[in-house]
């Protein structure tokens, strides 16, 4: 076990049972012209995640942390898209239409891959999700139940999105969910506070909430033995 300062108290890391899931780092969501532009964000907005991103991927890889991503999409013929998602907005623009990174919100189209550089190599499964959670609809149950993880780092976008919707499903299936601040970003800076505050409110009633200098931190430590 290693220890990572969190609130509302420390995370006991288990690194043999937990894996780094990033979520929705796409051209997409981060990118000008892609889903999140189409419904008036300011994609700039979400920048700030990357850069501690980029540092928490490598200390994870070099620590040898199982590592998962996850992309929001349907696929070329829309069948896993619900009318009530594709209409939601009423923007000029929705998911399918033909926007300057290819069909938004598609998969196999230049906006829906991941951002260069968080991309996943050899070994990291990237799942592909219709909805806002990373369990609906998606392999990622059964490959926790494989690797019998019990925890799971949840970084990326967006914050009260994508983000929150996978910690909270993750909790309900008694899975330890560490959310880093920095790591995760919202295109509404006051609902990202708010929803790290909800996760580790009354006692870490969804997870627990740490940075990325103290998850980093930790990952270089040798692991005590989980009995000790
Ligand atoms: C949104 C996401 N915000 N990845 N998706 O629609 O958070």
């Amino acid at each position: 076990m290693v220890q990572i300062p969190a609130q509302p108290y420390e995370f006991a890391l288990d690194p043999d049972k937990a894996a780094l899931l990033i979520i929705d780092m796409q051209r997409d969501f981060v990118e000008p012209g892609g889903f999140g532009a189409a419904l008036g964000n300011d994609v700039s907005l979400l920048r700030s995640a990357i850069a501690p991103l980029e540092a928490l991927l490598a200390a994870a890889r070099q620590a040898g942390l199982f590592i998962m991503h996850t992309r929001e999409g349907h696929k070329p013929d829309l069948s896993d898209l619900h009318e009530t998602k594709r209409i939601r907005g009423r923007g000029a623009m929705t998911i399918g239409d033909r926007g300057p990174m290819g069909r938004i919100l598609v998969i196999g189209e230049p906006g829906h891959d991941i951002i260069p550089e968080l991309y996943p190599v050899a070994g990291e499964p990237v799942i592909d999700k219709p909805g806002k959670g990373a369990f609906y609809n998606t392999e990622l149950s059964d490959i926790i139940a494989e690797r019998g993880l019990t925890q799971l780092i949840v970084c990326g976008v967006t914050t009260e999105v994508c983000v929150h919707t996978t910690v909270r499903e993750a909790n309900d299936r008694g899975i330890e969910c560490l959310v880093l601040s920095d790591c995760t970003a919202s295109y509404f800076p006051d609902f990202h506070v708010a929803a790290l505050r909800m996760i580790a409110a009354q006692g870490g009633i969804f997870g627990w909430v740490s940075d990325s200098q103290s998850a980093i931190a930790a990952l270089a430590e040798p692991a005590e033995p989980a009995d000790s």
